[in-house]
């Protein structure tokens, strides 16, 4: 499953998120809608890369289109807080104090190769959250993560390296939509996604 995945020398080592969210910068979408971007949060990013593509209850859904079900083209997997590895929780804990939300979810994406994606969506978490904070860690090879507004308009691109920390926030899962396309070079990249399950608010 690794097969085509090149460890870097800042990704070894043990996982280790940066607590002090030093280089954190925030973009704009419009006036409510905002995404912040942390280069390098964690380090070791490769370790947790690995051990997660070898030994994460990885499961392949499908769903209807029209009138046939296909696979989604990704893998995906989720645990509570308490069962997930462990630098999974120190992530949530230290993500939930620094926005002051309850991330409480816990949930990853498995990209296999540049042929996997994720088509243009909101966050089911907006059904119940005017507000809602999307975190998202990225693993492994670099892939672009795009936003664009719902009712049209100009969009913004993020080149997301392993170890790179997204966080959407504001309005940003009902004004506007995010997708990690197909990439013809892309390697295998994992997406840890931390939401929360009640509103925060
Ligand atoms: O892999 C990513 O960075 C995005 C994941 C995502 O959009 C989702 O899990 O809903």
């Amino acid at each position: 499953m690794t097969a085509h995945f090149q460890p870097s020398l800042f990704g070894a080592g043990d996982p280790e998120p940066d607590a002090s969210f030093t280089g954190l910068q925030r973009h704009q979408l419009d006036e409510q809608c905002w995404i912040d971007v942390a280069s390098g949060w964690l380090s070791g990013a490769d370790t947790l890369f690995l051990q997660l593509a070898e030994s994460a209850p990885w499961q392949q859904r499908d769903r209807w289109m029209y009138d046939h079900r296909v696979l989604e083209p990704r893998l995906t997997c989720s645990w509570s807080l308490e069962q997930a590895p462990s630098p999974l929780g120190t992530m949530a804990a230290l993500l939930s104090q620094h926005y002051g939300v309850d991330l409480d979810t816990v949930a990853a994406n498995y990209y296999r190769d540049g042929r996997d994606s994720v088509a243009w969506h909101g966050d089911r978490v907006r059904l119940v959250a005017q507000r809602p904070l999307v975190a998202i860690v990225s693993l492994g090879s670099r892939r672009r993560f795009g936003l664009r507004p719902r009712g049209g308009g100009q969009g913004r691109w993020f080149a997301v390296d392993g170890g790179d920390l997204l966080v959407m926030g504001g309005r940003s899962q009902h004004d506007w939509e995010h997708s990690v396309p197909k990439s013809a070079r892309g390697g295998p990249r994992i997406s840890v996604t931390y939401r929360h399950s009640e509103s925060g608010e």
